[in-house]
């Protein structure tokens, strides 16, 4: 029988690459010359697709060429750059990586907001600089004591609190709504979050509906002291309002893994000394990278093999029958 015929429009891994091409027969979309002309030959006949942001947004205009698709596995488990919406309407299971990140990227959230305040990478430049010997580094602001507000207390949002509770802060959260069972401080808006916290940590899913979702008003409401971490998306803050906030004192600092233009970081950031900038590492070790590929894997496999897709995105679950 003929292998299912999966496109690849950008690099993944080698061992995921490895993985699909022992399945399935694997189209790499990036090696071609004319990709519009190879979109129009093998598009009919692709059925899966392995999909990262690195490929730009998979949208209606990409499903159009693609008639015959069924699942989008995608790798991340932020999805913004999948139009789950529209794969919905045209029948394709869209699937993301849920699960096998969470510790990793709340480990990093923590790390990033302990560099940002006790202001780790910039002690390490003055050692490396040679100006220990001229005088001590600058004493540096404090977690103790401080308030963390946590907007998205999801599966990674919890995780992070989790983590922070052994450091002994007050953990206070905003989502759409109050969870049941939570005991954590529940805020009803990112202003009044903002308002009750010394470091607000964003760690929502990046779209229309979280888009600016930090704006000039919750930056205002974090206070001169105050810290922003964000592990969201850069969609999540409004950057220009962010770059005014630090500029003019409003806030004390901000940690930020993620931005408006990546991998493009606006050289208003990078002259600011009490900005930690990360290149969207979150989840970027070598073992949660590999468990994240290996899902992407797994959901093609598991939809190919006539099984339900194992961790479809909400919008595209009630398709996810065999
Ligand atoms: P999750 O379990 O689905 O949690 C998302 C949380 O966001 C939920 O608690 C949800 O609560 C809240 N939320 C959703 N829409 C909201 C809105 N409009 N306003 C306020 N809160 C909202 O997702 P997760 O696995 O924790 O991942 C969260 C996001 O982190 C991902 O989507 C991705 O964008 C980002 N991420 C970044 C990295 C990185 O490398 N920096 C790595 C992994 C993930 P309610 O439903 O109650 O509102
Ligand atoms: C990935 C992420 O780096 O899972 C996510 O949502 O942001 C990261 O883990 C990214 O999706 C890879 O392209």
């Amino acid at each position: 029988m003929a292998k299912p015929q999966i496109l690849m429009p950008a690099p993944l891994a080698p061992d995921v690459v490895a993985a699909l091409d022992e399945r399935f027969t694997l189209h790499r979309l990036w090696e071609q010359d004319d990709r519009d002309a190879f979109l129009a030959e093998v598009g009919p006949a692709i059925v899966g697709m392995a999909a990262t942001t690195l490929a730009g947004r998979i949208n209606a205009a990409w499903l159009d060429r693609l008639p015959a698709l069924e699942i989008i596995a995608s790798f991340g488990v932020g999805y913004d750059n999948v139009d789950a919406k529209a794969a919905a309407a045209q029948g394709v299971i869209v699937t993301n990586t849920p699960g096998v990140l969470d510790d990793e990227v709340a480990d990093l959230a923590v790390g990033l907001l302990l560099a940002t305040l006790r202001r780790i990478p910039q002690a390490d430049a003055f050692v490396r600089a040679g100006q220990w010997p001229a005088g001590a580094f600058p004493l540096s602001p404090t977690l103790r004591g401080r308030r963390i507000g946590i907007i998205g207390l999801g599966a990674i949002g919890k995780a992070i609190a989790r983590r922070l509770e052994a450091f002994g802060v007050a953990i206070a959260y905003h989502g759409r709504s109050r969870q049941e069972g939570v005991a954590y401080r529940y805020h009803d808006t990112p202003v009044a979050l903002a308002k009750a916290s010394d470091v607000v940590i964003a760690i929502v899913p990046g779209n229309s509906g979280t888009r600016h979702l930090i704006d000039a008003a919750v930056l205002e409401a974090l206070g001169r002291e105050g810290v922003l971490i964000n592990v969201a998306r850069g969609s999540v803050v409004d950057e220009a309002a962010l770059v005014a906030a630090l500029q003019d004192g409003i806030i004390g600092g901000a940690g930020l893994d993620v931005f408006e233009d990546e991998p493009h970081v606006l050289e208003a950031l990078i002259a600011m000394p009490n900005v930690v900038l990360l290149p969207h590492i979150g989840s970027a070790s070598v073992a949660t990278r590999a468990a994240m590929g290996r899902l992407v894997v797994d959901n093609l496999v598991a939809w190919f093999d006539g099984r339900p897709a194992l961790t479809p995105v909400p919008e595209t679950a009630a398709l996810n029958r065999r």
